[in-house]
């Protein structure tokens, strides 16, 4: 089954029969860098030789490029493969880029594909068995234990957030309650009734949950959640103030996508809250200049590139995920790198009159204005020949329309000075503008409707 010339060195840890086990740290993450990176190394030669001997067209994409997984014996060499991206696995739809085949394969995912075809990936026994194993560890750093309940309002279904989450909870020992996401009231009635102490949900739904607490009369600050564990959508520091501070919980970050695996590739730890520590025993992080396609070194800021270690039916070498970030040194884990904050994902920067700009830095200034609500969206036209950026923004419930008009003409002074691009401000209602229980859609660029 899925053999390559060389032998895997890698078959995942049993899960533990006792559930309270489930709450011990693994091995990998207290290893040191250096055992991080003997580890990367071995397992590095493997998923090169996997990939070469069991998907065509790693075969011909390797052979066009003129290199062969021999050419791989430590790990700078790995800067002689080449890339692949999104258009890779569209080229290979649907199963063409999987290495397991028939019985091997065990559960297929895609992605929502808003443009062009889904991408489809695939996972073997083994994948799914390390999946869990590192949405547990992502849990558990986020400060979940064994017996904890565990509220789950990421989608279920091709979306990898909901079920990826989900046996992540379970892999822990705890208890989940498989909600999914939308149908905000029951959500709430939910909470309320089943006293969760741990929800997961992208960061903006969670503010909807939170409205949707208001709307019953309820004070979030005295549900039972403890913390949150969000992401599938970039978000600010200002926002995780604005999570905590709703809730009176803790908010942290947890980061995935489908082609490496789905949530957990990366994830925080409560006691630090200074990003996500990258799970370097399973995959190799690169960071890249967008524009010329250069390594650049720890600490410089350019796009996130995985190279998968250990995945059996979907090898991914030198992925391009368009998310832009930097790598950083580890702090709870200091074996493993830990990667910033996305500020946002290169196609979905804005060029405003030759300014960029990502919808981050308006939420990160948005938010610093106490009459303005995190509810948001940028409508960009063409009018004149010319770009125009609209903000449209929610004032706060608290807030009279004059404060928040106020407030729009401070935040319009801002958006000038910091980011350098002039724009309208539109204060709307609140509950006006269109919630997402999935990833939100916060740019809607009209300039070729135009
Ligand atoms: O969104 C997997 C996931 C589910 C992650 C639940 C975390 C929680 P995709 O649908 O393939 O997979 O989308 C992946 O979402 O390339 C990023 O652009 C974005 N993304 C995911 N997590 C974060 C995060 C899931 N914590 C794409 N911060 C990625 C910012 C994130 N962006």
């Amino acid at each position: 089954m899925l053999e390559a010339s060389i032998p895997n060195p890698y078959t995942p840890a049993p899960v533990p029969a006792d559930p309270e086990a489930r709450g011990a740290k693994d091995p990998e993450e207290t290893m040191s860098r250096d055992q991080i990176e003997a580890l990367q190394t071995e397992r590095l030669r493997w998923s090169l030789h996997h990939a070469y001997e069991n998907v065509p067209a790693y075969t011909e994409h390797f052979d066009a490029h003129g290199v062969h997984p021999s050419d791989f014996t430590e790990l700078e060499d790995l800067r002689k493969f080449p890339y692949t991206d999104k258009e890779f696995l569209r080229r290979n739809y649907p199963f063409k880029a999987f290495a397991a085949k028939g019985s091997e394969l065990r559960r297929i995912h895609a992605s929502s594909g808003t443009t062009g075809q889904p991408t489809v990936v695939g996972y073997t026994d083994d994948d799914l068995a390390t999946w869990a194993t590192l949405v547990a560890r992502c849990f558990r750093a986020s400060g979940v234990r064994p017996g904890d309940i565990v509220h789950n309002a990421y989608g279920y279904g091709l979306f990898t957030g909901g079920l990826g989450a989900h046996y992540g909870a379970e892999r822990i020992g705890a208890a989940v309650i498989p909600m999914s996401g939308g149908q905000t009231e029951k959500q709430v009635q939910i909470i309320t009734d089943f006293q969760p102490t741990t929800i997961l949900s992208t960061p903006t739904y969670l503010l909807t949950i939170a409205d949707g607490f208001r709307k019953l009369g309820l004070d979030p600050r005295k549900s039972s959640l403890q913390r949150a564990i969000l992401g599938a959508e970039p978000w600010t520091e200002e926002m995780r103030r604005e999570i905590e501070q709703t809730f009176e919980i803790d908010a942290l970050d947890i980061y995935g996508l489908s082609e490496v695996m789905g949530p957990g590739v990366a994830g925080e730890s409560v006691e630090t809250k200074d990003g996500l520590h990258i799970w370097e025993d399973h995959f190799r992080p690169e960071i890249i200049d967008p524009f010329t396609d250069e390594v650049l070194e720890t600490g410089r800021p350019g796009e996130l590139v995985f190279t998968s270690l250990t995945k059996q039916a979907l090898p991914i070498i030198r992925y391009r995920t368009h998310d832009l970030t930097r790598l950083l040194p580890g702090t709870s884990h200091p074996g493993h790198r830990r990667m910033g904050r996305i500020t946002g994902r290169s196609d979905d920067m804005i060029i405003l009159r030759g300014v960029n700009l990502f919808p981050s830095q308006i939420e990160e200034l948005a938010l610093q204005i106490p009459t303005l609500s995190p509810h948001f969206t940028l409508e960009i036209t063409r009018p004149n020949r010319m770009d125009e950026m609209a903000v449209n923004i929610e004032r706060r419930v608290e807030a009279t329309l004059e404060a928040a008009q106020e407030g729009a003409r401070l935040l319009q002074k801002e958006i000038k000075t910091k980011i350098g691009s002039s724009c309208a401000i539109n204060v709307v209602e609140p509950d006006t503008l269109t919630r997402s229980s999935g990833k939100l859609k916060r740019v809607y660029d009209l300039r070729d409707k135009a």
